[in-house]
């Protein structure tokens, strides 16, 4: 959640008081919507979404964990029935929730249900809209990250940690509560805040984004017994906040957004074009065009449109 620094003892406890205004987005897949409202009379977004059924837990909430079954359809060999956990010391959660508060218009824009758009960003476009768009982006909006690095924040969390300007973190993503390996979703920070995005990056930089690989294959090996193999290593481009980051998924995660065609790089490849980049002047990813789809909501939106049809 952007701005946990800015976060007063408030909190999920307080939820009780939440005023809710509208139902931001609805996700059938998931089972989650995010809800807009008001808490300590400021903007708040909720995410209510059901827990995900660990496997290994499965079979004894079958036998023994249900404390009541209605079963709503019978039509042999069909049957479906909605069920209630039973309570108790080691009962699993039943809900996921997240809460950014306070919200500011452009998170509420993020989550609202809105069109996509596909579009094509060369470099002078990206000099003339998106150079210009980073550059503005309030200091306050990245504030989270640098609470993980300094280790003000999510400090318990931390995987794997290594200083300097070629430094970086590896921290559960905010979207994973650990519940389940297929859902494994880790976020690799790096330090060096000059490397906005994918733009950003040059061949210098190639050992940092392969020390990225490497200490996630580790930890996720030792960790989670989850090979190289099952680790899907990607970059969005755009990204939703501007501090360069690596997206490690596990490669059975449910398919989302950030994962489309256009949207997501996979880190080899990015290593590869900065290989391929000539040894003087800008590298590859600052000389190519991308095409990405884009919510009619996002801040760039109407500006890269504007410039497309120039
Ligand atoms: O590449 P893009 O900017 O779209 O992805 C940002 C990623 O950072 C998402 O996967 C978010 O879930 C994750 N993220 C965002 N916030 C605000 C936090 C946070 O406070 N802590 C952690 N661990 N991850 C976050």
């Amino acid at each position: 959640m952007d701005d946990t620094d800015e976060l007063k003892p408030c909190d999920l406890a307080g939820l009780e008081t939440f005023e809710f205004e509208r139902v931001l987005l609805e996700n059938t897949l998931s089972g989650s919507c995010y809800l807009l409202g008001k808490l300590h009379g400021e903007p708040a977004i909720v995410h209510v979404q059901r827990t995900a059924v660990d496997p290994s837990a499965a079979p004894n909430i079958v036998k023994e964990g249900l404390e009541s079954l209605n079963v709503f359809l019978d039509n042999r060999p069909y049957f479906s029935a909605h069920a209630l956990l039973k309570r108790g010391p080691d009962a699993l959660p039943d809900l996921a929730l997240k809460l950014i508060w306070p919200c500011t218009e452009v998170h509420i824009k993020k989550y609202t249900a809105q069109p996509r758009r596909l579009l094509t960003e060369t470099p002078a476009l990206y000099a003339q809209v998106v150079e210009p768009y980073i550059s503005s982006f309030p200091p306050e909006r990245t504030a989270w990250v640098h609470a993980i690095l300094e280790g003000r924040k999510e400090a318990e969390r931390v995987l794997f940690s290594s200083p300097g300007e070629e430094g970086f973190m590896l921290v559960p993503d905010l979207k994973w509560d650990g519940t389940t390996t297929a859902g494994l979703y880790l976020t690799a920070i790096v330090r060096d805040g000059s490397i906005r995005s994918m733009r950003d990056l040059e061949r210098r930089h190639i050992p940092l984004l392969k020390s990225i690989k490497r200490e996630a294959y580790s930890v996720c090996a030792e960790k989670w017994d989850v090979a190289a193999g099952e680790l899907r290593l990607f970059i969005h481009y755009q990204p939703s906040y501007y501090h360069f980051h690596v997206h490690v998924v596990h490669v059975a995660h449910e398919i989302f957004a950030g994962m489309a065609v256009g949207q997501g790089h996979m880190l080899d490849d990015v290593v590869n074009w900065l290989e391929l980049s000539p040894e003087e002047g800008p590298s590859l990813p600052a000389l190519m065009t991308f095409t990405y789809a884009l919510g009619t909501e996002h801040g760039l939106y109407a500006d890269l449109v504007a410039g497309q049809e120039e």
